[in-house]
């Protein structure tokens, strides 16, 4: 009989698996994980491998301990410009949402995306997407909307293309047009709802870019009307849809996603019992955002215990963004979910790892199987806990993406 000659055998590692259908960590100690042609072939105890495997290269991992490399499925990681002067401005008592009004906020940051280059803006973000990298990501969500006019839009999104082709990381781009009404249409939100429909959405489709659409449905966003408007025409080009929603205010935009089978509702301090029903009804997943929450000085925490009581599954991410969430650390918000949300460390690995996946409708990532993607991460660490417990310490050796090693 012919052996299987695999490229890569990684033997005696203890392996976090992170499946949705296995309890916790689905950890396997002493294990061993076979890559060929860029997928996992065989995982399973080292002691149950075949008793004649071949590898083009064996590696020993004995007390390491291997991930699914980690998901960062909510970001704005692709913009211009920096925001401190409005982080200084809040300490001194003007509210986010009053500097929002007041034309600065988001709009800043659209007036420095404007006016960066595509090799600037480029420039900009690769800092920070590799400090990401860093620690063990190997698939990120990079969301337009600092760009607002059709051609700063496919200028972000051209971006985040370029980052998955310079950088050994899968990229999904949202198209987050209605993320804020620009001074173009000022006074005019419904024309511009209008012209993200039939104008831009139809063309930035065209280039390529759009992976999925998303919208700011807030007091000072975009209504739940407008929103609906939007996720038809989304639906019309076969996007899947999912919704900054009730992060200021319930504005029942969770239930909306969740009726069209939107990937996820992000955010969610103001969710209400209805919206946890519809998300739980749709397999909606709750994407929440520690860091956003911590920057604003937030005070009403998501319902956590109401979503787990539903089984609606919890994913995290950074929400890399200049105004509400300067960060570009995942392990960072894995402790701030423990810390501020209560979250198990169990649950927030789940949250970078499986269900980071789904809401990003992803199948072969996020998890550790035979027939996944090769995407791991490497540690240093004695036990999963590990990763969300210390602050400001990185533990990752390096990652493995499309079955090739990276150290870190
Ligand atoms: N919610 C947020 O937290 C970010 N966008 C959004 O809709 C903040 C964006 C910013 O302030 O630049
Ligand atoms: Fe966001």
């Amino acid at each position: 009989m012919q052996v299987p000659i695999w490229d890569t055998l990684i033997r005696h590692a203890n392996v976090a698996r992170l499946h949705a259908d296995l309890p916790g960590y689905g950890e396997l100690m002493d294990a061993a994980v076979a890559i060929k042609d860029g997928k996992i072939v065989w995982l399973g105890v080292d002691a149950d491998l075949p008793a004649s495997v071949e590898a083009q290269d064996e590696i020993d991992m004995v007390g390491k301990w291997i991930t699914p490399g980690l998901i960062d499925c909510h970001t704005h990681i692709v913009h211009g410009g920096r925001r401190s002067n409005e982080f200084e401005a809040r300490l001194n008592g003007i509210s986010y949402e009053e500097i929002a009004r007041s034309g600065g906020g988001i709009l800043s940051s659209v007036r420095a995306t404007r006016a960066a280059s595509e090799s600037e803006l480029l420039a900009q973000s690769l800092p920070r997407v590799k400090s990401l990298l860093a620690e063990g990501v190997t698939t990120l969500e990079i969301k337009s909307g600092y760009g607002l006019d059709l051609a700063s839009e496919a200028k972000m999104l051209k971006v985040a293309r370029q980052i998955a082709e310079l950088l050994p990381v899968n990229v999904k781009t949202t198209f987050l047009g209605a993320h804020a009404l620009p001074p173009e249409f000022a006074g005019r939100a419904d024309d511009y709802i209008e012209h993200l429909c039939v104008e831009m959405l139809p063309a930035l489709v065209q280039l390529g870019l759009v992976d999925a659409v998303d919208a700011f449905c807030e007091r000072i966003g975009f209504s739940r009307a407008q929103t609906e408007k939007l996720f038809t025409a989304a639906r019309q080009h076969g996007l899947p849809v999912k919704l900054h929603a009730e992060q200021l205010s319930d504005q029942d935009g969770s239930a909306l996603v969740a009726q069209f089978q939107g990937l996820s509702a992000d955010h969610l301090e103001y969710l209400s019992p209805s919206g946890i029903t519809a998300m739980a009804a749709n397999h909606t997943v709750a994407v929440l955002l520690p860091a956003a929450y911590y920057f604003l000085r937030e005070t009403k925490l998501p319902p956590i215990a109401e979503l787990r009581a539903a089984n609606v599954p919890i994913a995290l991410a950074t929400d890399c963004n200049p105004g509400t969430a300067p960060i570009t650390s995942l392990l960072l918000v894995l402790n701030m979910a423990c810390t501020l949300f209560k979250m198990t460390p169990q649950e927030a690995l789940r949250g970078v790892t499986c269900y980071g996946a789904q809401a990003l409708g992803m199948q072969d990532v996020g998890s550790l199987n035979v027939g996944m993607h090769a995407d791991l991460a490497l540690w240093e660490i004695e036990r999963p806990a590990d990763l969300a417990y210390a602050m400001g310490f990185n533990p990752c050796l390096g990652v493995w993406k499309d079955g090739r090693w990276l150290a870190r």
